[in-house]
This record gives structure tokens, C-alpha cells and sequence, in this order.
């Protein structure tokens, strides 16, 4: 029996540490895709232009205090305000550069000493990457990069908790990228996954869900 194919976007995630490079990365990734044709949309969470979003935007910027598992859960929510769309978008054929996704959710939630079992409840059944670009950084060449700004989890002890859940939640979707390499060469392996996982997306392969 013959199915009907499904030519679908690729969910692509970019993940790391503050100051590991993902949003210059995720902006040359898009540039590079669609100059091969590719129909990209460049999105990022949180999504501070909603209602939830602007609620975030305070937490983060120290205007607004929040119990630990309230903002989890309005992070997550977040997500899930946008499900719908991200999933029409993914089976109109368009593919998604996401800059941090529910792995960002689970790690900082989780450094801050929250269940992590917990912490990843709330990202069920929400779409998984179908791949996770990490961007590998040491927390203290992070710090180095730049100033650090005044935004909360800014700080490398607590970052360097958040990269020990980040290694947690590592499974075949993750590409972990040195990021302490020049720019174009990390951009170089970013490129090749992401083609690679866009031409199996148009194949066929199935948009899963997180957290089996
Ligand atoms: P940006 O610096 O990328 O704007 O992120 N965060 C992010 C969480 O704690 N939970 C989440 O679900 C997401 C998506 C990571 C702002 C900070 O928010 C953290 C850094
Ligand atoms: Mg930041």
C-alpha cells in the first residue's frame, strides 16, 4: 500500500549556554537555507511579544519576582500558546530555526533545584526537535565573551549547573557543536546537519513528540 507522503518543515533547535553563539549562528543558518531555496521561519522562546511572554520578559529582566515553579510553567506555556502554529507552519513544508526550545524549559528550571521529572511534565507531548543543535561552550569562556547583561541566570555557577542538565537530556536528535571554534567553523557543522535533517523531514520522517 502506497502513502501519501508528507513533505514536511524541519523542527531545528538551537540550544546552549548564554553567550554560546546561537542567535548570530541561527540568523547565518537562515540566511544559508534560504539562499538553497528553503523556506525558513526564525523563531525563538521565549516569545516575549504575548501576554505570557511580556510576563516572562519581567521575571527576566529582575522587574518581577515569580516562584520558581510558576515561571516553569509560564515558560512552558509559552510553548504551548505557540503549538498549533508551529505545527501548521511544519506541515505547510516550512522549516523552523528555533533559538532555545522546552531543553532550555528543563535545564534552567532543573539548576535551580526544581524536579527535573517534573520540570519536563509540562513540555509532554509538545513537538520534539527533530534536531538539537548544541552549541558546546565552556561557562567560563562564555563569561568571557562579552559582559554578561543584567538579565537573571547570567552567572556562571548557575550556568554551569544548567550544562549538566543540558548533557541529561542528550539523545540521537542532539549534534553537539564545539563552539569554541571561530564562527565559520561552527556555522560549517550547523549547515550540514541541518541539511541533512531538512532532506529527511521531506522524506517523510515523522514529527515526534517529546517526552516518550
Ligand atoms: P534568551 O537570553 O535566549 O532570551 O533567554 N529560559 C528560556 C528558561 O529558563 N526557560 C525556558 O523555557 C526558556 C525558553 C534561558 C532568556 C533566559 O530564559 C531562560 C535564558
Ligand atoms: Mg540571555
Amino acid at each position: 500500500v502506497k502513502v501519501a507522503v508528507e513533505k514536511r518543515g524541519a523542527l531545528i533547535v538551537l540550544e546552549g549556554l548564554d553567550r554560546s553563539g546561537k542567535s548570530s549562528q541561527c540568523r547565518a543558518l537562515a540566511s544559508f537555507l534560504r539562499e538553497r531555496g528553503e523556506s525558513v521561519e526564525e523563531w525563538r522562546f521565549p516569545d516575549r511579544t504575548t501576554a505570557i511572554g511580556q510576563m516572562i520578559s519581567s521575571y527576566l529582566s529582575q522587574t518581577a519576582e515569580l516562584d520558581d515553579s510558576a515561571i516553569h510553567l509560564l515558560f512552558a506555556a509559552n510553548r504551548w500558546e505557540k503549538k498549533s502554529s508551529m505545527e501548521s507552519t511544519l506541515r505547510n513544508g516550512t522549516t523552523l530555526l528555533v533559538d532555545r526550545y522546552s531543553y532550555s524549559g528543563v535545564a534552567f528550571s532543573a539548576a535551580k533545584g526544581l524536579d527535573f521529572q517534573w520540570c519536563s511534565t509540562s513540555e509532554t507531548a509538545l513537538p520534539a526537535a527533530d534536531l538539537v543543535l548544541f552549541l558546546d561552550i565552556d561557562p567560563e569562556v562564555a563569561a568571557r565573551r562579552g559582559e554578561y547583561g543584567l538579565e537573571r541566570y547570567e552567572e556562571v555557577d548557575f550556568q554551569r549547573r544548567v550544562a549538566t542538565y543540558y548533557q541529561a537530556m542528550r539523545d540521537s536528535t542532539w549534534q553537539i557543536v564545539d563552539a569554541n571554534q571561530s564562527v565559520e567553523e561552527v556555522q560549517e557543522a550547523l549547515r550540514e546537519a541541518a541539511v541533512s535533517v531538512i532532506q529527511s523531514c521531506k522524506s517523510g520522517a515523522e514529527l515526534l513528540r517529546l517526552w516518550p
